[in-house]
């Protein structure tokens, strides 16, 4: 399998993959193409159907979008489980991944994730509040139920999609409630959250509009 990915510095849908594939040693190739131009790069429409990364090819298969590209790695790989194991805690799962990928628009646009940034708060409107207000809801709630240190207890896909959050609660100071210091100690105890990080400071590419 190769994944394509953008910059780790600030590509965060990349970035959620990634991860999965890396805590759970399933074995890929990485392939970065970085984006430092104003409309992303053109490179990227050569292997990606919609000139976006991440972007996952196994043989012949082409598989774009994040959350697809979780889910094949699940179905391909069930003994990673990346799905808790009960249908009813799978569909909860699911619920709270797809709420990440369709939603939390005015955290996103507002706060993109950069890894070398030093935390900082600014300015935000209030629906980067209320989404920062409901993704601390659901990982207390989740971390209730499980007993963590994942949402699901083990690392599973979910984690993967909200991955990018830690970094973004962190950096621009909007999160500090137990759950979120639980939850962020937990993802950033991984080697794997490590490697990307360390390799995301160490990047050079300068993308304005992801620098707040
Ligand atoms: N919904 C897509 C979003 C992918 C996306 O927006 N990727 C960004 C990088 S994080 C990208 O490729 N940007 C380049 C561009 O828009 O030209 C997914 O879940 O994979």
């Amino acid at each position: 399998m190769k994944l394509y990915i953008g910059n780790k510095k600030y590509s965060s849908w990349s970035l959620r993959p990634w991860l999965a594939l890396k805590v759970r040693n399933i074995p890929f190739e990485e392939v970065l193409v970085p984006f430092d131009m104003e409309a992303g790069n053109p490179e990227f429409r050569k292997f990606s159907p919609t000139g976006k990364v991440p972007c996952l090819l196994d043989g012949d298969l082409t598989v774009w979008e994040s959350l697809a590209i979780l889910e094949y790695v699940a179905d391909k790989h069930p003994e990673a489980h990346l799905w808790p194991a009960g249908i009813a805690e799978r569909a909860i799962a699911r619920a709270v991944a797809h709420e990440m990928h369709g939603g939390f628009g005015a955290l996103r646009n507002s706060c993109p994730m950069n890894m070398s940034r030093e935390p900082s708060p600014i300015d935000v409107p209030a629906a980067v509040h209320a989404d920062a207000a409901r993704i601390e809801q659901l990982w207390s709630e989740c971390l209730q139920k499980s007993g963590g240190p994942f949402l699901f207890g083990e690392f599973t896909n979910v984690d993967a999609m909200y991955a990018p959050v830690v970094n973004r609660l962190e950096i621009y100071c909007l999160g500090a409630s137990d759950a979120v210091q639980q939850y962020s100690n937990a993802m950033k105890s991984l080697e794997a959250w490590k490697e990307w990080e360390q390799a995301g400071r160490a990047e050079t590419w300068y993308v304005a509009e992801d620098e707040v």
